[in-house]
């Protein structure tokens, strides 16, 4: 998905509705906690965005992909399953590999689930239902890497993970609370739906602590005149994606890390 650019930036396979949302963003309070965006660039035959490489200022630095919210497809996405369901193969086996039980009879044999099914799944498997937020990725500076986060449920287990990758630096929760107070008078985040975005966690143990917001492939504008809370429950049709729930969540997640 992603191809090395110039020094300092990188780029990210084209997607339409990640760069409305660059764009949009661009007069946003939240412009600050957003990657830098360059434009759309043609490499190779392919369209890519160009953005900032938000590592780039690091040597090797801890890094923690979050993925925000309560819900991470879309209800179009819901709609068009249930009308004409099409079971894939590769979510069903990704299914299994975390779960034997997980599919139901019919999806056993049909050896298929659709994709809002899985993701549904994976909500409800991880914190992201409970929490608002889930855990995706972990990379530290020692090297080692981690993407075995999708049982990760539990207040306390989530608690766990973050004292481990936050270590001493408490940089993370002021950003974090600064992150908070921006998304009020960001006029965007009233418009949008954030659906399947994350938190990106960057920090090198010396007290350099970032927070970005990344990725906008499936954050979309509400239809005219609706707009959301961000902190209240999901219905189908209501549209709402518990973006400032989990920001809530998170924020008592780190305060723990501290207190403990
Ligand atoms: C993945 O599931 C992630 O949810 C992907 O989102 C999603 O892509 C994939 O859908 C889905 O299979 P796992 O994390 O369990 O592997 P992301 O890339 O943001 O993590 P979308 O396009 O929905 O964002 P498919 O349809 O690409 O398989
Ligand atoms: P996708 O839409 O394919 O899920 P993301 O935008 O979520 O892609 O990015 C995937 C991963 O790439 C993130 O978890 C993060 O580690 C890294 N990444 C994304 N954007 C940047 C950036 N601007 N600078 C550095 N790393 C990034
Ligand atoms: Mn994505």
């Amino acid at each position: 998905h992603f191809k090395a650019a110039d020094e300092g930036s990188i780029l990210k396979k084209f997607s339409e509705n990640e760069m409305e949302c660059f764009e949009k963003l661009r007069d946003d309070a939240l412009l600050p906690f957003v990657p830098g965006y360059h434009g759309v660039v043609e490499k190779d035959g392919e369209s890519f965005l160009h953005m900032t490489d938000l590592l780039a200022t690091f040597d090797l630095p801890n890094v923690m992909d979050c993925k925000m919210g309560v819900r991470t497809y879309l209800e179009e996405e819901l709609v068009r399953a249930r009308e004409r369901p099409k079971p894939r193969e590769d979510l069903y086996k990704k299914m299994v590999e975390v779960d034997r039980d997980g599919p139901t009879p019919q999806e056993h044999s049909q050896r298929g689930v659709t994709k809002p099914r899985y993701m549904q799944w994976r909500e409800s498997m991880s914190s992201t239902n409970t929490l608002g937020f889930r855990i995706e990725g972990i990379k530290k500076d020692d090297g080692s890497c981690r993407t075995d986060f999708k049982k990760t449920r539990s207040k306390q287990d989530v608690i766990q993970v973050f004292k481990d990758f936050v270590g001493g630096d408490l940089g993370l929760i002021v950003r974090l609370s600064d992150m908070r107070i921006r998304v009020k008078p960001s006029s965007l985040f009233f418009f949008l739906q954030v659906i399947g975005s994350s938190l990106l966690f960057i920090h090198n143990n010396t007290g350099n602590a970032q927070i970005w917001i990344i990725d906008f492939g499936k954050t979309t504008a509400l239809p005219e005149g609706q707009t959301l809370q961000h902190d209240v429950p999901w219905q189908e049709g209501n549209r709402e994606d518990g973006y400032l729930w989990g920001l809530d969540n998170l924020m008592h997640t780190l305060k723990s890390v501290v207190e403990e």
